[in-house]
């Protein structure tokens, strides 16, 4: 359960009913957490500001406005149906619905809606979901929860607080908490984010070089073999290194507060023996560069995608908008995440606009 699911530090957030009590009150939490709250819609209160974020009449506006990864819908029972379904009608890939005492009759009709047009709902009835040190979809206190490897899902929003705290107070950080909402009918079933959390097909492992996390998990995977260390200027490979063999001494910079990356200290590749293996630290890049990667091998760097392909009706399938195709099924019945999927398409038209021709 080692990788966070349905929202990380990229997710945009607006929040429905921004200017009610609930809604600014959270607002201000949600910021306090370092979320990136883009907007909030309240019809007839276009144009006003909640703790500086801008506030449209409709979901449509503020998707118009910049781009929308999950909408928080805090909204008075009667009128949950009517906004979720805007979020819904606008394609905004995650709704969390956290008011209470929704009708049954109207969770059915958003469930159902949300179904056809493949967007997933958590809720109603929930505290929502967190991914502790990343970013919240929710109205837990974030204080209580840390980053780490345990995936939390539970109908009980106070269970799910109850034993996040108490793992964080033990030292044991958690990945994603989900709160699938108390009420008969929700969005989002136990089943289905178990399959979320296991449809990352990599071994995981989560490091620290301060604390020493994970360290020895990694070892045994090191010997007998070599392996690079590639990421991001600054996410540490340099210092993990050097965590992992003390007297190493590799030179390690600090993060740039203003750009919040790394500085290129490592500058050339080099070759270590460590732990029995060999293992290379490489200048960090400061993007993704695809340059020769073409379109149609893209989704074979995607193991779950590669996997599917085979079964797909088209042995040319690009998986977007061809029929029959096996990986857009397996997207719909959640065994192939979707932020995964979602993350093919965007480097697929990144490839395909970088051509030539
Ligand atoms: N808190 C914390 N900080 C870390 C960890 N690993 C690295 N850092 C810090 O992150 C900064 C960057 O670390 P480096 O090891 O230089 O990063 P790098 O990935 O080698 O970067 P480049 O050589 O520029 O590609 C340094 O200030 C490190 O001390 C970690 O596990 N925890
Ligand atoms: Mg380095």
């Amino acid at each position: 359960m080692k990788m966070a699911i349905l929202v990380n530090e990229d997710t945009r957030v607006i929040i429905q009913g921004i200017t009610g009590k609930q809604g600014s009150y959270h607002a201000a939490r949600m910021l306090e957490y370092n979320v990136k709250l883009v907007g909030g819609v309240v019809p007839g209160r276009g144009g006003r500001q909640v703790e500086g974020v801008p506030v449209f009449d409709t979901v449509a506006e503020a998707c118009a406005a910049t781009r929308v990864d999950a909408s928080l819908v805090l909204v008075p029972p009667p009128f949950v149906l009517e906004a979720a379904a805007e979020a819904i009608d606008c394609g905004i890939p995650l709704v969390v619905v956290i008011t209470e005492h929704v009708p049954v009759q109207d969770s059915m009709r958003l469930v159902a809606l949300a179904r056809q047009r493949g967007v997933r709902v958590v809720g109603p009835n929930t505290i929502g979901v967190i991914s502790p040190g990343k970013s919240k979809v929710g109205i837990m206190p974030g204080y209580i929860y840390s980053p780490g490897p345990v995936g939390i899902v539970s109908r009980s929003g106070t269970l799910t607080h109850e034993v996040a705290s108490n793992l964080t107070f033990r030292g044991i950080g958690q990945s994603t908490c989900v709160g699938i909402g108390g009420d008969p009918i929700v969005g989002t079933t136990f089943v289905e984010v178990l399959e979320l959390f296991r449809a990352v097909p990599y071994r995981l492992v989560v490091t620290s070089a301060v604390t020493g996390e994970g360290l020895e998990e990694l070892r045994p995977l090191l010997g007998g073999r070599v392996s690079v260390l590639a990421g991001q200027s600054g996410v540490g490979k340099s210092r993990l290194l050097n965590a992992l063999k003390p007297g190493l001494g590799l030179a390690t910079g600090d993060i740039s507060p203003r750009i919040r990356r790394g500085r290129h200290t490592t500058r050339l590749a080099r070759l270590l023996d460590v732990d029995g293996g060999m293992v290379a630290d490489t200048p960090g890049f400061s993007r993704l560069d695809l340059e020769g990667v073409e379109p149609r091998h893209l989704a074979a760097l995607f193991p779950e995608l590669a996997a599917l392909a085979p079964e797909c009706r088209f042995a040319d399938c690009f998986h977007r908008a061809e029929p029959e195709c096996a990986v857009r099924k397996a997207v719909e019945e959640g065994t192939v995440a979707r932020w995964r999927y979602r993350l093919y398409l965007e480097l697929l038209s990144e490839i395909e606009e970088a051509l030539p021709w």
